[in-house]
């Protein structure tokens, strides 16, 4: 039996179709099922539910074989224990820096020197900043990050942006761009040699629904 690791939300919507791609297709709707182990058609193959969060940690501990994770909780996450076989080009987005439109009319990303920024990306965004010399006062939050500039918590946010509606919407500007983000297939260490023949065989058929 393989499992493989999903997180409810955007990247659950969009591995649905792929999967479905590679012949398998949950047997009840995950969408609106509570249920959070489910079987598929496929006969060897079940999709566990968790938090996007919590993917490389049941894939390390291999209580699932196979996830799907944003490559921004990857970064997040060192990468013990884990192969990240392959860009699976799903809830694409950019990872970037951004603050108040009034202040970026008068700042200058080049003239960094101490930033206060809020971010659920803690360890991402300091690593960031430290390869360029820049000193960070990093606020960890759980999620609105759009939130913290406007009621002082913060300069700057780091987080995710798709469209970049919600950046507007609350009247912030992207200044700096870290990284270009999608969902990757993961796959732990161990299940990769002792099952190698059967999950060698899914993930192809995962590579194939990819392109
Ligand atoms: O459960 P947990 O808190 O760990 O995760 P979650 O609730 O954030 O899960 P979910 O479903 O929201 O997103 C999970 C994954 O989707 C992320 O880890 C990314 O890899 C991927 N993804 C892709 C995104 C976005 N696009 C995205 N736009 N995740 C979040 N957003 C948010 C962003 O943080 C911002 O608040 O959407 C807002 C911006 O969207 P636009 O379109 O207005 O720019
Ligand atoms: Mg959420």
């Amino acid at each position: 039996m393989l499992n493989i690791a999903l997180s409810k939300g955007r990247i659950l919507e969009e591995s649905l179709p792929l999967l479905a791609r590679a012949g398998i297709d949950p047997v009840e709707n995950l969408v609106f099922s509570r249920k959070l182990v489910v079987a598929t058609s496929h006969p060897d193959v079940k999709l566990i539910v968790i938090r996007a969060s919590d993917v490389p940690t049941y894939v390390r501990y291999g209580a699932a074989d196979l996830g799907f994770a944003g490559k921004d909780v990857l970064m997040e996450y060192d990468g013990d224990g884990l192969y990240e076989l392959l860009d699976l080009n799903i809830a694409r987005c950019r990872l970037i820096v951004a603050e108040p439109n009034q202040h970026a009319a008068r700042d200058d990303p080049r003239r960094w020197a101490r930033l206060r920024i809020a971010t659920k990306y803690v360890e991402t965004t300091q690593r960031h900043f430290a390869a360029k010399g820049i000193q960070t006062d990093v606020i960890k939050l759980y999620g609105s990050m759009e939130l913290a500039p406007l009621v002082g918590l913060s300069d700057r946010i780091v987080d995710l942006v798709n469209t970049g509606k919600t950046l507007k919407a609350n009247g912030l500007v992207e200044v700096e761009h870290i990284a270009d983000i999608s969902a990757w297939l993961v796959a732990n260490r161990a299940s990769a040699k002792m099952k190698h023949k059967p999950l060698k065989a899914l993930v192809e058929k995962i590579r194939q629904a990819v392109r």
